[in-house]
């Protein structure tokens, strides 16, 4: 077997919380008067609150509006937002075929980590009951620097003690493709060639890869 670990991102690969990262946006976007589109949510996807923040309000031509305190505020009440849809998350909303995966990993002995840009990641493991298929779980709590930097899927990585050549990578997110591609490591890509040009294998989700 060549591959020792997987390391997944969460929002959009294992639950489909991007759509609520993206609602929580839009209804900010909605507050302060401007349009915010879906496809424009695809250079949000992965990277950090405060960064999706200063993109979103570069796309409403407002960057320059906000002092530092006042963004807080912002990103704030859209994570407020983003909590409310996720309240509602149920075990269904896991995606398609994560747990028969996780199965497979731990019956071959492969390692199990997560690599989320999200602050919210822990919350949202526990209230779909898979937080204990972990070996390392590396979240927004815990990096430094946020995707396109490799740090979010190096730390999980050196913390098990696994050459990054060995890893394989699961990510929705432009930034988080080029971070597992800047590791040396697999990136597999949840979603289409269009929007994922730099993934080496694209699958609709997580139930579709196989180890061959
Ligand atoms: P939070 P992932 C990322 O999670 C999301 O893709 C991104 O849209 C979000 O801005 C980021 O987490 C921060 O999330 O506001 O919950 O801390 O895809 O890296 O699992
Ligand atoms: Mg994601």
């Amino acid at each position: 077997m060549k591959y020792q670990c997987g390391i997944f991102d969460l929002d959009g690969v294992l639950v489909d919380t991007a759509k609520y990262h993206y609602l929580g946006w839009k209804k900010l976007a909605d507050r302060l008067g401007f349009s915010f589109t879906e496809q424009q949510n695809e250079a949000l996807k992965g990277i950090s609150r405060m960064a999706a923040l200063d993109l979103l309000l570069k796309m409403g031509d407002m960057n320059e509006k906000f002092s530092e305190e006042e963004k807080e505020e912002l990103a704030a009440e859209k994570n407020q937002y983003y909590l409310d849809f996720v309240s509602q998350l149920k075990e269904e909303e896991l995606l398609p075929g994560v747990t028969e995966l996780f199965e497979r990993m731990k019956q071959a002995n492969i390692k199990i980590a997560l690599g989320s840009a999200s602050k919210n990641a822990r919350l949202i493991l526990e209230r779909l009951h898979i937080k204990d298929y972990f070996d390392f779980i590396v979240d927004g709590t815990l990096v430094k620097k946020a995707k396109p930097d490799p740090e979010v899927f190096t730390l999980s990585a050196d913390r098990l003690g696994i050459p990054y050549e060995k890893c394989v990578v699961f990510e929705d997110s432009a930034a988080g493709i080029q971070a597992a591609k800047t590791a040396g490591m697999t990136a597999v890509g949840i979603g289409t060639r269009k929007n994922l040009p730099m993934a080496d294998y694209i699958c609709s989700n997580v139930g579709e890869f196989t180890w061959q």
